[in-house]
């Protein structure tokens, strides 16, 4: 079983907290399981902050099949959950990101890990730090908690 993979989920139309709660039930009833959750936080919304206010959450799974497989599933959680796919950074009822998967580094055409943005984006690492603050970013070498303070202190 893989440890350590974790996503970030994120929404700024309808009832985010409720979506949230249906994404953990459906990832439970697939082959992910959820371990733990981060709180929910409010976030403003980047890179147009006159866009709906985000709300954003982490959460670890255990997961045993590829990268690609995770990628699939979450992909259909959101399409089940109401996501309409248009332009980037479009407002949406759920995003699911694999933020890190374990420490292995992907970056095929598909997915990139640890997501290329993570640790520019508070709304990534403070609710990825209530989880694993100590967790060493597998291309930087620094804990999240490092980074989180040090973009928190610009
Ligand atoms: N993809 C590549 N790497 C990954 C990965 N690690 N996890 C590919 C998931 N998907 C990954 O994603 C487009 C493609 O990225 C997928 O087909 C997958 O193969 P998408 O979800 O359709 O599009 P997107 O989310 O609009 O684009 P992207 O690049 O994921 O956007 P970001 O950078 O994640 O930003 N503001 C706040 N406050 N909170 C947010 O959560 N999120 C975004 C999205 C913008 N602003 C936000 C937030
Ligand atoms: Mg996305």
């Amino acid at each position: 079983m893989m440890k350590g993979v974790f996503l970030m989920l994120g929404g700024n139309l309808g009832d985010v907290s409720a979506t949230f709660n249906q994404a953990i039930a459906l990832l439970n009833a697939s082959s992910v399981r959820v371990l733990r959750c981060s709180s929910h936080y409010i976030t403003p919304a980047w890179p147009d902050p006159s866009q709906p206010e985000y709300l954003n959450m982490a959460v670890e799974v255990e997961w045993d099949g590829t990268p690609d497989e995770l990628l699939a599933i979450t992909q259909s959680v959101e399409h089940e959950l109401g996501r309409v796919r248009s332009v980037r950074n479009a407002n949406r009822t759920l995003d699911i990101d694999i933020v890190l998967f374990g420490s292995k580094l992907l970056d095929t055409e598909l997915l990139q890990v640890p997501h290329p943005r993570m640790h520019e984006r508070l709304f990534v690492l403070d609710p990825l730090c209530d989880l694993a603050p100590d967790f060493i970013h597998p291309i930087l070498g620094e804990k999240l908690e490092v980074l989180r303070l040090s973009l928190k202190n610009g």
